[in-house]
């Protein structure tokens, strides 16, 4: 894991390599957005990006991935802007990590990495700890296999690069191993029980919205948007447990909680791809899915069914769509006034466009959310002793009351409120 102060932020500078000749070294097909994401996941770990650029390479040197020529220019900005931290959004071998460490004297880590990271800050479950935990001893053991070294030492080409000895390798490589399948026993412990835990865990008081959609499509910025403007998000009850779950007032007895989730990443390298969608199984106990659309991305049409495919995969079924699924074309900001009447154009029952940075169509937003959630209030017939006044006003403050009256010792109510 990364050593991350958590009181003071990590200046990160992000290089973007972008392989000539190559289809397959392009993540997306636009390099604003490319840096976009990068720059998005290194927000998402919780560090400051202070460098971001994209560097166009002929090929990649074995030994320090970089050639000469863009090291020493990027040894000098990094000076430049106090980087603390260099990410490249590639993977890397280890030994190509240590060289550039030594070469640019900066801590280096890979795109891979930094999602691990990320993972890990945001796994709650048992399963998602395990899958995040899982990924990350695959990605150790994968990079104790020195090959390059190996072959160089092999070829008489000295083992200047110091490191771990073989022995200390295959230690290493044991140790792992044993832990993997540890880990993996686990996994199948917890998937058992799984149907238990989940009906056994404590429910939280109030239904639940989730954003989801990919990386950098707004998620955090419409989750601070409204939670921010809410005096009710001030009180943040989960605050101190997960900054990522804030209770708002939607509507007059309407609280629900608003989560931000691990957005999707593009190419999401794939020894990681069990751990992220163990974190998208907690999306799919929300009340309401809020899949936020990033319409000036160029990809945006892809990663939409992107994400719609894996939430079908996940189990979400077309009937639950209906009143489970909101969708928002976000950043409408950005576009031209054709474009935008296009989105406006297809605003429906379950969609909406908006900016969350200029704040257009934040009340539509507000509007489709209340919608969907009074669908799903109830009406129920409450008995509570006459001096429980703590959770009458608990009542009167979360739902509405339609009708009361007592006989001396007990209250009988009947109010309408969320399920
Ligand atoms: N122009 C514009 N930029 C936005 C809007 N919403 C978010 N952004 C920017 O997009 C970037 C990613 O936003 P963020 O909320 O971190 O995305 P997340 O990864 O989905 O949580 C940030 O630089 C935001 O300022 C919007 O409506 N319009
Ligand atoms: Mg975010």
């Amino acid at each position: 894991m990364l050593e991350i102060n958590k009181d003071k932020k990590t200046k990160v500078a992000v290089v973007c390599p972008l392989l000539k000749n190559s289809a397959n070294a392009l993540f997306v097909s636009d390099e604003k957005a490319r840096e976009a994401e990068a720059e998005g996941l290194v927000l998402a770990m919780g560090q400051e990006v202070v460098l971001l650029q994209t560097v166009k390479l002929a090929g990649i040197v074995p030994k320090s991935f970089f050639g000469k020529g863009t090291l020493e220019r990027l040894k000098d900005e990094c000076l430049q802007v106090d980087a603390e931290l260099l990410v490249v959004d590639m993977p890397i071998s280890a030994v190509q990590q240590r060289n550039l460490e030594k070469i640019l004297n900066l801590k280096v880590i890979d795109r891979t990495a930094v999602i691990l990271e990320i993972f890990g800050q945001r796994a709650h479950t048992n399963e998602g700890k395990l899958q995040v935990e899982l990924a990350h001893l695959t990605y150790q053991r994968g990079r104790l296999v020195r090959s390059w070294t190996h072959l160089e030492r092999q070829r008489g080409g000295g083992g200047f690069l110091g490191g771990p000895g073989e022995t200390q390798i295959e230690l290493d490589r044991r140790h792992l191993d044993e832990r993997i399948v540890k880990i993996k026993k686990e996994l199948e412990k917890v998937r058992k029980t799984r149907a238990i835990q989940r009906s056994a865990r404590v429910k939280v008081p109030y239904p639940v919205a989730a954003l989801v959609g990919y990386t950098n499509a707004g998620k955090s910025t419409l989750f601070n948007l409204i939670t921010h403007a809410d005096v009710f998000a001030k009180d943040m009850l989960f605050a101190t447990l997960d900054p990522t779950m804030r209770k708002i007032q939607i509507d007059k007895n309407c609280d629900i909680i608003l989560s931000d989730t691990v957005g999707f990443i593009s190419n999401l390298p794939h020894e990681l791809v069990m751990a992220f969608r163990a974190t998208l199984e907690e999306v799919l106990e929300a009340d309401v899915i809020v899949h936020v659309i990033d319409v000036s991305n160029p990809d945006y049409k892809e990663q939409r069914l992107d994400v719609l495919n894996v939430l079908h995969e996940l189990g979400l079924s077309k009937i639950e769509f209906e009143d489970r699924y909101v969708e928002v074309f976000n950043k409408i900001d950005l576009l031209s006034d054709s474009e935008k009447k296009n989105f406006i154009d297809k605003i429906g029952h379950r969609t909406v466009a908006l900016s969350a940075l200029s704040g257009e169509g934040i009340p539509d937003f507000m509007q489709l959310l209340k919608a969907k959630f009074r669908k799903k209030t109830k009406v129920k017939n409450l008995t509570i002793p006459i001096d429980d006044g703590k959770k009458l006003a608990e009542i009167y403050r979360t739902a509405e009351v339609l009708e009361r009256r007592d006989d001396g010792e007990r209250i009988f109510l009947r109010i309408k409120c969320s399920s």
